[in-house]
């Protein structure tokens, strides 16, 4: 664990004042809290007071290592959030994510520092140069009373308006001209390009981890056709490319915290051409099971299919009408292919030492991996019950 000393804190906040300014905020920073709960970027919860109110923002830096082309996802996301907003019927600040500008117009800044440690803007980050010390950060609207969701626990009202959401979220994309996107994250969910960089990390083993994980590798070793099962479908031409999020854990949904009524859907950096399964399945890997994502025993790891049924629902009452025959059969698959292959993602950053996703502990990625195989065995062995539950969802 790292510890945070009173210089550092100060520093943060100073840092993080600096930022608002940038954003041409009034007002001073009068409050900051870290939000832990992304593997990705670094997200705070500030508060200004201008001696008449108190406004809150999120503040978010960016992690380039994983998103090498910031600025143009910075777009995407513009382009995406104006789409929605134009289905819309309600302009209410709490259901949209409007992000400030800078003075140049920008909707994010780079922030360098100087020796003496004090901060100034930049036009360009290099993402190629490792000695790179730029920080890349945006600011949004904090929405108010809202609460997402870590696990569904055992909510089946959650989940079925998790589903309606995304769904909802994928209906609205519908007719979104897939071409305006740059990909975030080239070669996000395909799956055969994940098996090839996982089995690149074992047998380069840098760290000589491998051999904490012979069973795991196996397991993935036996199921690498299968893994690449949605993307020989895509190749024949069976399952139409949309435009999806890609991310969907019920966290990155913010729910009233009173109704419940979801109100905006966050982490729209990996909004990329996909399939609607890849949405459909990776809710179902994150909530519909019955532990946390890195349960540390995996004997507690299993599907859920009541909570399985209820996101099927909700989803479908949004995205029933559009899919196609083949798409509906996919929904079950794409559950089982991104839980293996999210697997494969989890066990090769272990191997690498860490680089990609944020961990608590040393080995948390390598049990983050064993919990996602036992619930991907799980799924397997589930598969013509989801499939039933799918098709009952018609009737
Ligand atoms: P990451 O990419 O790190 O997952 P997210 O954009 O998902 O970052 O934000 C992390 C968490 O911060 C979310 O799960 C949510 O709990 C909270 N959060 C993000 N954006 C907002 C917002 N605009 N208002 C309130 N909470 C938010
Ligand atoms: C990451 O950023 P966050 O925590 O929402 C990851 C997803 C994984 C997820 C697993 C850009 O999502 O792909 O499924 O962790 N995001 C990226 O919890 O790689
Ligand atoms: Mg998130």
């Amino acid at each position: 664990m790292v510890v945070k000393t009173v210089q550092d804190e100060a520093r943060i906040k100073e840092k993080l004042a600096y930022i608002c300014k940038q954003f041409r905020l009034p007002g001073e920073l009068i409050l900051y809290r870290l939000i832990p709960n992304g593997h990705i970027n670094t997200a705070y919860y500030v508060a200004l007071y201008d001696g008449k109110e108190v406004r809150q923002f999120l503040v978010q830096k960016v992690n380039w290592y994983v998103f090498r082309d910031p600025v143009s996802m910075m777009h995407n996301i513009d382009l995406i959030t104006q789409h929605i907003m134009s289905k819309e019927r309600t302009l209410e600040r709490r259901r949209r994510l409007h992000f400030h500008h800078t003075a140049e117009g920008n909707n994010y800044l780079i922030l360098r520092e100087h020796p003496d440690g004090s901060y100034y803007l930049s036009d360009t980050l290099n993402s190629n140069d490792e000695n790179e010390t730029a920080e890349f950060w945006r600011l949004y609207n904090f929405i108010e009373n809202s609460v997402s969701f870590e696990t569904a626990e055992g909510q089946t009202e959650v989940l079925r308006m998790s589903g309606k959401a995304f769904g909802k979220f994928n209906r609205q994309l519908q007719d979104f001209d897939a071409s305006q996107l740059v990909e975030s994250i080239p070669h996000f969910h395909d799956t055969v390009y994940r098996m090839e960089t996982f089995f690149r990390n074992v047998a380069e083993d840098p760290l000589g981890r491998a051999k904490d994980a012979g069973r795991e590798i196996e397991t993935i070793r036996e199921n690498r056709d299968f893994a690449g099962t949605l993307c020989r479908q895509i190749d024949a031409g069976e399952l139409p490319i949309r435009v999806t999020h890609n991310d969907t854990k019920t966290n990155n949904i913010l729910f009233d915290r009173d109704t419940l009524d979801p109100l905006v859907i966050i982490d729209l950096d990996t909004c990329m051409p996909g399939l609607a399964c890849y949405d459909f399945g990776d809710t179902i890997r994150f909530a519909a099971c019955t532990a946390e994502e890195d349960e540390p025993d995996e004997s507690k790891m299993k599907l859920d299919l009541d909570l399985f049924r209820a996101y099927a629902e909700g989803y479908l009452s949004q995205m029933g009408g559009v899919l196609s025959e083949a798409e509906r059969k996919s929904l079950a698959t794409g559950a089982a292919v991104i839980t293996l292959e999210l697997a494969s993602r989890f066990l090769g950053d272990y191997l690498i030492g860490d680089k990609y996703f944020r961990i608590d502990y040393p080995e948390h990625n390598l049990v983050r991996a064993k919990a996602q195989l036992a619930l991907f065995r799980d799924m397997m062995l589930h598969m013509d019950d989801m499939q039933r539950i799918i098709a009952d969802c018609r009737k």
